[in-house]
Order: C-alpha cells, then sequence, then structure tokens
C-alpha cells in the first residue's frame, strides 16, 4: 500500500527566503522517510502579521510541497520541527508570528484528522491563507483537505489579489 500524501506549506521573511525555501526542501529530499512529489512555484506574500501588533515585517516567500511519508503525522512534524530548527529557526514561547527564516506547516496528512494542542490537521488557517491555497491549488486544484471543499473552490472563495511569484 502506498504511503499516504500530505502536504507541507513553506514560508520565510528573513535571510533571502528564496534561499530558505530551496535548502529546506533539499533537506527534505534528503529524508530517507520521505518521497517528495512536487514542489509549487515560490510565491511572494505581505506578512500576515500578530493581530494588535502593527510592527512592518519582510514579505514572505511561500510554497507548498507534495510528499508521501509513512510516518505518523506527529513523527513527521517533528522532522518538520527540526529541519526549521536546522535553519535558525529561535522560538519564544509567547511570541506567535514573528519573522522567521523557515516555517513548515503540516497542512494535511493523508485524510487524517487531529485536534490536539500540538499538531492540528488539517491546517485550522488553511481556507483563510491565500499564501497556503494559491501554490497549494497548483500542486492539486482537486484535493479536498478532510472537511473543506476543493482547494481550486476555496481559493476563488478568497477576495484578496492573487500573489505574484517570486522575482516578478
Ligand atoms: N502546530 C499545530 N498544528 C500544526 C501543524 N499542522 N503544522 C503547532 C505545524 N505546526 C503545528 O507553531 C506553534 C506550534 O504549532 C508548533 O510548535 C506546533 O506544535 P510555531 O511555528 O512555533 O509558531 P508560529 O508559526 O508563529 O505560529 P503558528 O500558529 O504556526 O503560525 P502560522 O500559522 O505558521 O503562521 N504571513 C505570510 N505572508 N506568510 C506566512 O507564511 N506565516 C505566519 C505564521 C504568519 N504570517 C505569515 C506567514
Ligand atoms: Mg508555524
Amino acid at each position: 500500500m502506498r504511503s499516504p500524501l500530505s502536504f507541507v506549506g513553506l514560508g520565510s521573511n528573513l535571510d533571502d527566503p528564496p534561499a530558505q525555501l530551496r535548502s529546506a526542501l533539499a533537506a527534505l529530499a534528503r529524508q530517507q522517510a520521505c518521497e517528495l512529489l512536487a514542489i509549487s512555484p515560490f510565491y511572494r506574500s505581505a506578512a500576515l502579521t500578530p493581530p494588535g501588533d502593527p510592527r512592518p515585517q519582510p514579505d514572505y516567500c511561500n510554497a507548498v510541497v507534495a510528499l508521501r511519508s509513512a510516518l505518523p503525522p506527529g513523527e513527521l512534524l517533528q522532522m518538520l520541527l527540526a529541519i526549521e530548527k536546522a535553519h535558525g529557526r529561535e522560538r519564544q514561547a509567547d511570541q506567535r508570528w514573528q519573522p522567521r527564516p523557515l516555517d513548515l506547516d503540516l497542512l494535511s496528512c493523508g485524510r487524517q484528522i487531529v485536534q490536539q494542542a500540538r499538531l492540528r490537521l488539517p491546517h485550522p488557517e488553511l481556507a483563510a491563507r491565500r499564501f497556503v491555497l494559491q501554490p497549494w491549488a497548483d500542486l492539486a486544484p482537486g484535493f479536498a483537505p478532510p472537511g473543506h471543499a476543493q482547494l481550486a473552490h476555496l481559493l476563488g472563495q478568497l477576495t484578496c489579489p492573487p500573489l505574484q511569484r517570486w522575482g516578478d
């Protein structure tokens, strides 16, 4: 039986963002437990900043990757967190949405639905974020994450303008 299909969102807004994404993809490709299937284009997106924090942040470079892995979702997340850490990501427990060299979010993992403090699947914010939906729909427009409509439909519901490719 084939391993479940998973999708990972990549984001960076520090220290040469597209280079961070390329390096993270290379790190993922080196993982024995993962088979990379497809990588979306890289997009530029204005930073979504913490509610109540008006400080400007650099634009993000965002992309999505499709992979197959037999790892349980919790172990897949640990692998992603280790790759973030190797890219200089430092977490402050009380600060969310700070600028970061690398953020890897597990968007969906097979048909699994998980509601734990450390892991929520599918990713709770996916339907509201163009920087997730646009690259994801490039890869799999007809895919419907558990509990959601197809990605192309979710993307069509957004009113914000399309993202430009990074470098355009
Ligand atoms: N966690 C729970 N579920 C998941 C999941 N499905 N994937 C936990 C990944 N992590 C998950 O995340 C906090 C904890 O969430 C993790 O330790 C994990 O156990 P974090 O990465 O430490 O903190 P964060 O990233 O600041 O918070 P969060 O809630 O993950 O934020 P997001 O949703 O990742 O948003 N603007 C643009 N334009 N592009 C972006 O990519 N990203 C963010 C971060 C904000 N603004 C952005 C972008
Ligand atoms: Mg995150």
